[in-house]
């Protein structure tokens, strides 16, 4: 791969130093079944007089603890014996994000992503006396540990449980929220808040269970809300230099970039992710007023948006060819050319926004001739005139996708996007969002139309529902109606701390 050293370079120079605290659990107890509890799975708390200790005794058995909130980092925890030790302690150790991930058997388990995303392991202890310390970086709120042999000979207490917790992200920037929000707003920004900051770690991470990587769609949320909230810039800057430093030979930036052993292309190019290289640039000059990585940039933003148009036929319609991932959403049922149709567009928008900012007009009028393009083909093709609602491919589907990626893209003006809207609440049969990341989206076209309302009791029922499941952060995917759902098998492995659902903190934090 031809990268671009110099851009890796700068990156790897702005790679941050984490700041740890440190996280004792609040209670332990056992797991049991309990179908009243999220997924079936609860803690019974032990009698103990200070259930809060992570001190026991265990001879037989398992013991579960609860950090009380969620955790990124790493566990440790000091072993005194009683007794004879003639033979090493063997500890099954587990870690979830959810107290299933605990009580839910690992074996025989085949998630698309790999068995090894799941948290946990098991460790021999040739001599069980003193601290011990586990390699790897976890994210969890629940912790249990079995003994998995007992040794006959001597009794094990384990004292001092605790982790230490690492991220890149500064509280203390954390503007005040306005007094004016309610209660339950505020609740959803902490842990908007909260989910960002656990993913904050060397890059903005997609989830800090799974994937553990930078991707480029959730980045730009991750980014937006970071303005808002602990505004490390020096974290956005390095992530757009990894993007730029690790495009391909045609010049495409991937959609996903690992950090080791030394930055790298994932390898995966998404359509809709590339394209919105263009704007995520834009607001990371707009809101860091670091004007010289945007004119360093540009050339790299630009040749995204050339790459993407090769899809895009001479009318100005876009074509999938079946090249490319397209994403939009987890919604298999979804037909994205609407979606991605708009994302062009609105890209191209931006790039405009961009050379200004950059001060090159040099490309002024072939980013007009397509904007002009697209937007009549979008209008001329994609637009139902019977039932004045967008539609998206051969099917002519309706979903909310297409709908809403076109207000955003500024196909139709304010009062034909709420007239949209309000006609959607009406339709049968309408394709829905899958997820956070497309929920975003939507919220984002009903503050555009004008339907403040209808956003604000979008993000209170969506986003609070995972709250009222008892969650401190959000989640990858969430169907109030079908918990379990998952894009890779199995509801173990979706991520329950996932920075692309972070974003109710934007809008709640531009309320007043
Ligand atoms: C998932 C990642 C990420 C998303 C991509 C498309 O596996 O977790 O959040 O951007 O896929």
């Amino acid at each position: 791969m031809p990268y671009n050293n110099k851009f890796i370079d700068i990156a790897e120079q702005l790679k941050p130093t984490l700041i740890p605290s440190t996280v004792k659990p609040i209670a332990r107890g056992q797991l049991a079944k309990d179908s009243s509890s999220l997924f079936s799975w609860t803690i019974v708390a032990d009698n103990a007089e200070n259930t809060a200790s992570s001190d026991f005794i265990c001879r037989n058995g398992q013991v579960a603890f609860d950090f009380g909130r969620y955790c990124v980092g790493y566990l440790s925890f000091e072993l005194e014996c009683e007794g004879k030790i003639d033979c090493p302690l063997r500890l099954q150790i587990k870690f979830g994000e959810t107290i299933a991930e605990l009580g839910e058997s690992f074996d025989g388990f085949e998630p698309s992503l790999g068995r090894a995303w799941l948290q946990d392991e098991v460790i021999v202890i040739d001599y069980p006396v003193g601290e011990v310390k586990l390699p790897r970086r976890y994210a969890f709120r629940y912790v249990s540990i079995t003994s998995v042999y007992n040794p006959p000979s001597y009794k094990f207490r384990i004292t001092n449980l605790k982790c230490e917790t690492v991220t890149s992200a500064d509280e203390t920037a954390i503007p005040v929220l306005s007094g004016n929000i309610p209660e339950q707003l505020r609740d959803i920004d902490r842990t908007s808040l909260n989910t960002l900051r656990h993913c904050m770690q060397t890059v903005f991470e997609d989830g800090p269970k799974r994937d553990r990587r930078l991707w480029l769609g959730d980045f730009r949320l991750q980014a937006l809300v970071n303005y808002q909230s602990f505004k490390n810039y020096d974290l956005c800057k390095r992530c757009l230099y990894l993007f730029a430093g690790t495009a391909d030979e045609r010049g495409c930036i991937p959609s996903c970039v690992y950090e080791y052993p030394q930055p790298r292309s994932g390898e995966l190019f998404i359509y809709d992710y590339t394209a919105l290289f263009v704007p995520t640039l834009l607001e990371y000059a707009e809101a860091s007023k670091d004007i010289d990585t945007a004119v360093e940039l540009w050339p790299s933003a630009l040749r995204q948006l050339e790459i993407v148009l090769k899809d895009v036929d001479s009318n100005g319609l876009f074509h999938d060819k079946k090249e490319w991932w397209l994403f939009i959403d987890w919604n298999n049922g979804l037909d994205k050319q609407a979606s991605e149709q708009a994302i062009v567009i609105y890209c191209l928008k931006q790039a405009l926004k961009l050379a200004e900012l950059v001060g090159d007009s040099s490309r002024n009028s072939w980013l007009h001739t397509n904007i002009n393009l697209m937007s009549k083909a979008a209008m001329e093709s994609l637009f139902d005139s019977a039932r004045q609602v967008f539609i998206s491919g051969e099917s002519r589907q309706i979903s909310w996708a297409s709908q809403a990626w076109m207000i955003i893209a500024g196909v139709v003006d304010y009062s034909v996007a709420s007239e949209i809207l309000s006609r959607l609440e009406g339709l049968e049969g309408v394709v829905q969002p899958a997820g956070p990341y497309l929920y975003h989206y939507v919220l984002e076209a009903m503050f555009i139309a004008g339907h403040k309302e209808q956003a604000i009791a979008l993000i209170k029922e969506y986003w609070g529902g995972m709250i009222n499941l008892g969650s401190d952060t959000f989640w990858e995917v969430f169907d109030p109606n079908d918990l379990k759902l998952s894009p890779y098998g199995s509801y173990l492995i979706n991520s329950y701390c996932h920075a692309w659902s972070c974003t109710p903190s934007l809008f709640i934090r531009q309320l007043e």
